[in-house]
Formats: structure tokens, sequence, C-alpha cells
């Protein structure tokens, strides 16, 4: 091999050199304390680490970095402590994420380090957004990403370099083609020469660097990373390199040709380049044994100390309490001026408000720009805060959601608008576990708010007409919200905003423009996680959310001799228990309404909740009234038989008879 020594110092040519030994010094004792089962798993980047050190050593210590598993050299080269390391792998106390998640699967603020999720794919999108906070910022910082080429089949990659050269964001996509995934080889993961090539694709300039080669490595990264500070644009870098060892250590290689093994080892990074230091004279054996034995002391101090730490200790109001960030939710009162507007225009107001309020909230969305959304809510809002805030996207949810995760690393807060909550499953991933895991996972909060105009009666189909609150009610991490009212809307989308948790905010469509509210004109907030009594009575609780809500109130105005409680829940998650169980034990019967069908929805769990505490309080079964288990169906009479609506009526007057 190769190496272009007159293309750098002395000094730097041993930094080099010490960047990739230390990892291998590591790895080398990790592989001899998993053969005597003192750690559980390891994903060897044995092979590889000219990479990180050639692209760590170009970046600065305040710039972000999205390693991944086989990386051991981004983490190095921040000098991380190693204990804190060994720690993290042994799900200790002074690891990142207190014992909940395993190996490289965490990010550190300190360091500028946002670790990989399982799901690979979704950080190529997150570095995407981190780039935009600096973009927007003008700070002339880039961010670089790893993926491996297995990783590049996932359609998340495809999304966030759409995005990024779209939007121009400085993001280095570092794609490690190491010649298998898992047991994949390159052949079957994908059908062209170079994944490079793909760059004209995206129009974006693109790389092939000898990954193995780390002067190569080093002096191309050099020019890339000052070009990419000074003119901000994403680049798609392709790394030649080989995985020598298994996917993780207990998989093996049987299924790796002989000589393709033979020629990669050839090819090791280290020993190559030691010999090529030592031919020029820059590196004696002396030197090479001084840092391994440097480093083999390192590591013995440390693991002493990781090994000396106590197995984890927690209980389960700790690991509750970590779900979500905590904070002092601002009680700011509504105004007793009012306008009777509606609930699209309630919506619209607290966003512009919020938008004015902060000045790092970013919307993004499709059409949400010049052409306001499609329900409009942000018409003329470009006006107001400019295209950079208000952020036209691809369509590419999973991008946008991962995007907006990265915002919030970066320190801002985002807005997503999901043109129809329906294709909220296009950026399922991210949301379930990106950001509803990120705080537990190693304390960093996910700032965005998800927008999902949802909901049937509007005679739009399977796709258009979805109300899919259970596919996040389920997730912890998450809060759901579901207003009913124009004024709650308001309220409840500003606290929405405030709080620096992930929100799903659920808007029905059928009442953007028929449900009108006196709306109180200033910024205010109305506390998420707290229902709202709208009528009282004694004999049934009628508990609901949503446009469910106004059909109860259709049924009980008809129904005038029926005594019910009518309990608009307002927030799925967190659920106001406590105003649901109390009304349950006064009036001993329970119908739950909703518009979603019937298995697995929130009606079934607040049935369960009723069943257990209220036992010995209920005069009744515990009723719910939901759609039918089948799609939404488009035409009208179909619909309104798909609905529970057209059930309540008959189910509340057979409670009240029971
Ligand atoms: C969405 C998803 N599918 C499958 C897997 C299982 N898996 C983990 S790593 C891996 C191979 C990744 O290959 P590559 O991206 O080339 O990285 P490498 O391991 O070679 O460094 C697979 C299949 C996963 N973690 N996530």
């Amino acid at each position: 091999m190769e190496f272009q020594l007159d293309k750098i110092n002395p000094t730097k040519a041993i930094d080099l050199y010490r960047g990739m030994l230390k990892p291998r010094v590591i790895e080398n004792k990790m592989l001899t304390l998993l053969r005597q089962g003192k750690i559980s798993k390891w994903f060897s980047g044995i092979g590889q680490e000219a990479i990180a050190a050639g692209v760590m050593q170009n970046l600065n210590n305040d710039e972000y970095v999205l390693p991944m598993h086989r990386n051991l050299g981004v983490f190095t080269s921040r000098e991380i402590p190693l204990y804190r390391l060994f720690e993290q792998w042994q799900g200790k106390a002074n690891g990142f994420t207190k014992g909940r998640d395993r190996s490289f699967h965490f990010g550190t603020q300190e360091y500028h380090i946002v670790g990989m999720i399982s799901h690979l794919g979704p950080q190529l999108g997150v570095a995407d957004g981190i780039a935009l906070a600096h973009k927007l910022r003008n700070e002339k910082k880039l961010t670089a990403v790893f993926t491996g080429e297995g990783g590049t089949s996932e359609g998340d990659f495809h999304e966030a370099l759409n995005v990024a050269s779209v939007w121009q964001l400085p993001v280095l996509f570092c794609v490690e083609n190491n010649g298998y995934g898992l047991s994949t080889p390159t052949n079957e993961q994908y059908n062209c020469e170079n994944i490079a090539d793909r760059g004209v694709g995206y129009g974006m300039e693109s790389h092939i660097i000898d990954g193995n080669n780390v002067v190569e490595v080093f002096t191309k990264m050099k020019e890339i990373t000052e070009s990419v500070r000074e003119n901000p644009r994403p680049i798609l870098i392709e790394f030649k390199t080989f995985r020598r060892r298994g996917h993780e250590e207990a998989s093996g290689t049987k299924y790796v040709p002989e000589d393709l093994m033979a020629y990669w080892e050839k090819r090791d990074p280290i020993e190559n380049y030691e010999k090529a230091l030592m031919d020029a004279d820059l590196l004696t054996k002396e030197d090479q044994k001084k840092f391994t034995d440097e480093f083999n002391e390192e590591i013995k101090t440390h693991l002493k100390k990781a090994n000396n730490a106590p197995p984890i200790e927690s209980s389960i109001e700790e690991e509750l309490a970590d779900v979500y960030q905590g904070f002092e939710p601002k009680n700011l009162p509504a105004s007793t001026e009012t306008n009777h507007i509606r609930f699209v225009d309630a919506i619209s107001e607290a966003l512009k408000m919020a938008m004015q309020k902060n000045d790092n909230l970013v919307i993004m969305g499709q059409d949400v720009a010049d052409y306001g959304g499609v329900f409009k809510i942000t018409e003329g809002f470009v006006d107001e805060f400019g295209k950079e805030r208000v952020r036209n996207t691809p369509i590419c949810e999973s991008a946008i959601v991962s995007a907006a995760m990265g915002l919030s690393i970066n320190k801002m807060k985002a807005v997503v608008e999901m043109q129809f909550g329906d294709f909220v499953s296009s950026g399922f991933n991210p949301i379930v576990n990106y950001l509803a895991k990120i705080h537990y996972r190693w304390n960093q909060n996910a700032d965005v708010v998800v927008r999902m105009p949802c909901g049937a009666g509007v005679g739009a189909g399977p796709f258009h007409s979805q109300t899919n609150e259970a596919w996040f009610t389920k997730t912890p991490g998450l809060k759901v919200v579901y207003p009913a009212f124009a004024d709650d809307a308001k309220g409840l989308l500003i606290s929405a905003i405030e709080d620096p948790n992930p929100v799903m905010f659920f808007e029905h469509k059928a009442l953007y423009r028929s449900q009108r509210s006196d709306v109180p004109t200033n910024y205010y907030t109305t506390e998420l996680g707290k229902a709202n009594l709208l009528k009282e009575g004694d004999k049934i609780s009628l508990i609901t959310f949503g446009a469910g809500v106004h059909w109860a109130l259709e049924v009980l105005e008809n129904n005038s001799d029926l005594s019910v409680d009518l309990i608009d829940l307002r927030s799925l998650s967190p659920l106001d228990t406590e105003a649901i169980l109390s009304s349950v034990r006064k009036t001993g019967k329970a119908l739950i309404l909703q518009e979603d069908t019937s298995f697995g929805g929130v009606a079934s769990d607040i049935s369960a909740l009723i069943s257990k505490h209220c036992f010995e309080s209920l005069d009744g079964p515990v009723e719910t009234v939901t759609s039918l288990p089948t799609p939404v169906p488009f035409a009208g009479q179909l619909e309104d038989q798909f609905l529970g609506k057209s059930r309540l009526e008959k189910a509340l007057i057979d409670l009240a008879n029971y």
C-alpha cells in the first residue's frame, strides 16, 4: 500500500497512527474479555480503523458526529474516558444510559456524539436536522454521519440524502463499504458499481476513498471538511474497506471466501501504515511498543475502575421519571377577550404565536410554505417568518421526523405537519423508536410536535380518514393530545410546543371548519393531561375525545332525560385517570366512545382501568362504542355504518336501562 507521507507533517503522521492504534488495542482486549465471557456482545471494527481516525482528526470537537456500531475510533478520538465506555458496555452507572441501552447505542452532548439506534437509517435524517440548525444560525459547522453499505439500502438513506441536497445542508455522509451486511455480500445489497455513483442522482458531490489508507482518508477529508465549512453542502463519501471479523463476534465469517479475507488481511490499515512510517523513519519499534503499552495501561486502569463499579441500581420511580424530560409547565392564563373562531383558525393562531415567541421554532411539512398547507393553517406564515423557518419538505416523512429530532439535539424546536395523519406510517420508525425513546436512553429530549390532521366523516376513504392515536398511546415516551374544541386546541397546542417532550397532536379534520368557540386572543396554555367535564350527571359516565365529543353532545341533546357525566379527555397520554375513575365511582356506569376501530384502542384500555379500579362501584358492564373493525370506507352510507356514531344512542339508552 502507498502512503503519501509527504502530504502530512510528522506530528500528524503519528497522531493518525495513534488514532488507529488505540481502538485496535481496546478491541483486542475486548475480544479477550468476550472469550472469557466477561462481555456479552462485540461488533468489531478491526480493519476499518483508518476511517474514523482520518475523519475525526478533521472535525472540530464542537461538530456533531453520528457513528455506527463499528466506530470505536470515533469515541476514542473525542477522548471519552475509557471507564465510561466500559461502564456503558457493562450497563453501569458511569456509562451514558444508566444501564438502559447497550454497546454504542448512546449519545452525549458533552462530546457532541449522537449514537445510532439499531434501525441504522434514521440517524442519517437526524444528521440533516443537526446540520439545518447550524445552517439556520449561520454557524460554519459541519455534521458527519456514518452508515454501512447495508444501511444505504434503507429508504432513510435516500430520504436523508435527498433532503440534504435540496436544502444544501453541510452533512458528510460517510459510507463504510465493508463488503458484507451481516452475511449479505454487496452484490446482493445493491446493483451498481459504487455507492458514491448515486451522488449524481441526488445532485450531490461524491468521492471514493481508500478506507484502509489513513493518509488518503485524512488528506481528502481535510480538503472536503474545509470546503464544506466555507461552502455548506452535503457530500457523499464512500470508503472502500472490509469487515474482517463476524457481524458480531458470535456469528463468525464462514460465508466469506478465504482468498477475499486473505486479500484484506494483507491490506491491514495499521500494519501497512506502521511499516511505511518505519521505512520513513517516523516511527520506531520502541515507539510502537511504548504507544501500545501506554494504551494497555490506560485500559487496565479504567477497566479496573469499571469492574469495581457496582451493578446499576434503580427504582421503578426513577425509571418512570426518566421517560420524559421533567419540566415545570408554564401556566399562562387565557385572556377574557375572545374571538368566535373556527377550530382551524385556533390552530393557526397557536402556531403563529408560538413562532413569534420562539425564534428557534421551525415548522416543516409538505406544502406548508407559500401554499399554506393543504388545510391553509400556515397561510401567510412565510411572509412573517420566512421560508427558512416555514419549510416545505420533499415527500419523506421519515427523514423529516428524524430531522426534527436533529433540530432538537442542536437546540431548536420543531413542529412537523403531517399532510394527513394517515401518512405518519411513513414516519413511524423515528417517532416510536427515536423521539419516544431518546430521553429514557440518554437523557436527550425531543422537542418536537407532530401535527396530525385526522379522522373520518368527510368521505375521504381508507387513506385520508384514519384516527391512529392508538399507534402512539401505547408507546412510552410520547405525549398524545386530541382536542375537541377550538379554544382547547389553541391552548393545548401552545402547551405542546412549550413542552420539551415529543407530542403527537391530533386535529380532527371534520372539526376544522365546523366547530367554532370563543377563543381567547392571547398566548395561553391549557394543561396537558387534564380532562374536561362538559356535562354533569349521575347515571352514566360517557368518556370520549375528538369528534366523539360532538357526537355525544348531539345524542345527549336529543335525550335530555339521560343524566350523564360527559368527559372530554383532551389528552390521551398523559391520561387523566383520576377524572375518569372518580366519575365512574359516582355514576356506577361507564360508556367509552372512540372513533377508532374496536380492538386495541384507547377505549379498551380505559375499560380495563375502570374494571380494575371501579369494580365495586359498577352497576353495569363497561360499554364501549367504536367503529367497525374494517378500513374506513369511502361512500357516505358505508362510512356512517362504519363509525360508532350511529350506534351511540342505542348503546347509551341500553346502558341507562341496564
Ligand atoms: C431496520 C433494521 N433491519 C435489520 C437490522 C439487523 N442488522 C443490524 S446490522 C445489520 C447489517 C448492517 O450492515 P451494514 O450497514 O453494511 O453495516 P456493517 O455491519 O457491515 O458495518 C443488520 C442486517 C437492523 N438493525 N435494523
